[in-house]
């Protein structure tokens, strides 16, 4: 994950077609995250996982409900909230989750991700009742991620939306240890490099339903820089 540059993440709710899953796995990318919000349900997470896994890129689970957690995936990502108001965002679902699937969780498989939610607008802001922080609030939810909880992933969240590069630049100046993520309206190749140039990788999802091509450029795009 450390050598990783650029993530697509599809979500289970949503169609996309053979002919287009084959171009976003043989596209390059580094990883599949299967990840979403909304209507997220077992068969729809087990469907799209067979579909992904007739070609060879690394498939995750971005765990978003546990009523969708399934064996198969190469690698979990389970998101805490850092700037929800709800401690269940950040602690009690995954202590719930930890709970009963101890005995066959695999920790060399799974991940944690120091969330902060950025879009006020988007539904993952919303379903969280998280709170936007200001620049000094999110440095130091990036030097919590690191120094306190050890996490290895601290995620700038937008989205839906095209975020603040200069505020990327700045959590990622402040972090050795962890890697940055970032993912919020990406859409073009220019976007692409530019959050690349302050992040470690970039996710790049929504485009993917609105503008496909455009979207599977970015992979090309981030690839090619040095
Ligand atoms: C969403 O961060 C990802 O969880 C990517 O954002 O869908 O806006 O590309 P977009």
């Amino acid at each position: 994950m450390n050598e990783w540059k650029h993530i697509f993440k599809l979500d289970p709710a949503k169609e996309i077609s053979e002919e287009q899953l084959e171009m976003i796995c043989e596209s390059g990318t580094d990883a599949i995250i299967v990840g979403g919000t909304d209507n997220i349900t077992l068969d729809g997470v087990l469907e799209l996982l067979s579909r992904i896994r007739r070609f060879t890129v690394p498939c995750i689970l971005e765990v978003s409900t546990m009523d969708a957690i399934t064996p198969g995936f190469d690698y979990y990502y389970i998101p805490m909230v850092m700037n929800s108001t709800e401690k269940k965002w950040m602690m009690d679902i995954q202590h719930q989750a930890i709970k009963a699937y101890k005995d066959i969780m695999d920790w060399n498989e799974i991940f944690v991700e120091g969330y902060c939610i950025l879009n006020k607008d988007s539904k993952v802001f919303k379903h969280t009742n998280s709170v936007i922080p200001d620049d000094e609030d999110v440095i130091a939810y990036a030097h919590m991620a690191e120094h306190v909880f050890h996490l290895p992933i601290f995620y700038i969240e937008y989205s839906g939306k095209y975020g603040d590069t200069e505020l990327v630049k700045k959590v990622k100046d402040q972090l050795n240890n962890t890697l940055l993520f970032y993912g919020g309206g990406i859409e073009n190749n220019f976007q692409a490099r530019e959050m690349k140039e302050h992040s470690d990788i970039i996710v790049v999802g929504n485009s993917l339903y609105k503008d496909f091509k455009k979207a599977l450029k970015t992979v090309k795009a981030v690839k090619d820089m040095e």
